[in-house]
């Protein structure tokens, strides 16, 4: 008789070769197919006496079990292993970062206004800002230009269509006259006003365009108000502010008497890098000067009382002296092979 066992075990060593579906349906025909082994030893029960083929057929039945649970065990494993084999294939790393995700930077405007405003911030002052868009009066008459200042004509300032009183501002000032009235209108009443500290930096419009002057460019402003604010004060500030902006106590620092008509009296502020570039010339930085007394009344505070000083940088000039840049037109265009060296 023969062994049914190893006809099992003969059938699961099948299956277990067959590397498909396809060469496991081969082996499943030779065992289960019609002319299987199996069916052959079904077929061959009818040739036996009824009590044998009961006993014969029940181990025969448990035999075909056998073979179909290894069967299905066998299908299940490569459906599982073809699952795994097409899951590494289509495997999505969802951890790489996305395409063109190159990493910014800021402007190199921005990094130096945001140095300036951390050294100004280290000795009490806070940012303000206001609009863009301004009346004439903020930005000219409360500064005390006079009426017929070139300032005021349509060849230096952008005027908004069809009026002559709104403008885009040719100078951050106007942010101060604000500040200066609001903090005056704050305390108002009080027996003394405290001292009002502010840097201005902003964009302003003025109608000139060349390789050191655009349309549009940025200023940073600065006001102490107070009793008792002196130009050696101004001096102090001044000068100790552009020893740490640029990194080095060898910097020469003067104040060359000028005239503006919103301080007096005024100063432009010069500096040298004495040991450093541009070695030992006199680079024009600010300017600056005790606020003007027609000023200060725009702004509603007593002239008689207190005094105050400003200055004004150009902070593209700062950041052009800074990095070395020599064309400020680089600053606007958005050119990313100039602006990915600030990274
Ligand atoms: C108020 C009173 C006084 C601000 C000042 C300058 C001198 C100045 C220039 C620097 C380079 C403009 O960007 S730039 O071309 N600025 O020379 N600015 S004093 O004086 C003020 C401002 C506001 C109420």
């Amino acid at each position: 008789m023969d062994n049914l066992d190893q006809l099992v075990d003969d059938a699961r060593a099948a299956f277990a070769t067959a590397g498909d579906a396809a060469a496991l349906e081969q082996a499943k025909a030779r065992f289960l197919g019609k002319s299987g082994l199996v069916t052959e030893r079904l077929k061959a029960l009818g040739r036996l006496a009824p009590d044998e083929k009961r006993e014969r057929g029940a181990a025969v039945n448990r035999a075909r079990a056998a073979i179909e649970a290894a069967l299905e065990a066998r299908r299940e494993a490569l459906r599982a292993a073809a699952l795994a084999d097409q899951l590494a294939a289509e495997r999505l790393d969802v951890t790489l970062p996305g395409r063109g995700g190159v990493p910014g930077g800021l402007h190199p405007v921005s990094r130096t206004l945001e140095r300036i405003e951390r050294l100004f911030h280290a000795i009490g002052f806070t940012v303000a800002d206001g609009p863009e868009i301004e009346t004439d009066w903020h930005n000219f008459t409360a500064l005390n230009l006079p009426p017929n200042h070139p300032a005021r004509s349509m060849q230096d300032t952008f005027f908004l269509e069809g009026r002559n009183d709104v403008l885009l501002r040719t100078h951050t000032s106007p942010v101060q006259i604000r500040s200066m009235l609001a903090h005056a209108e704050r305390h108002r009443g009080a027996d003394v006003m405290p001292d009002l500290r502010i840097i201005v930096p902003g964009r302003v419009y003025r109608v000139d365009s060349d390789a050191t002057h655009s349309p549009m460019f940025h200023q940073v402003e600065g006001l102490w108000v107070g009793e008792r604010v002196s130009f050696a004060d101004l001096k102090g500030v001044v000068a100790d502010f552009l020893r740490k902006f640029f990194e080095t106590e060898a910097l020469q620092v003067r104040f060359r008497p000028s005239f503006f008509p919103f301080t007096e009296p005024s100063a432009e502020i010069d500096v040298a890098f004495m040991g450093g570039a541009p070695e030992g010339r006199w680079l024009e930085v600010a300017g600056c000067g005790m606020v003007h007394p027609n000023v200060l009344k725009s702004g509603g505070i007593d002239p008689e009382r207190y005094t105050g000083f400003a200055f004004g940088f150009g902070l593209d000039r700062l950041a052009m002296l800074r990095y070395g840049v020599n064309d400020l037109r680089l600053f606007f265009e958005g050119d990313l092979r100039f602006l990915a060296q600030f990274r």
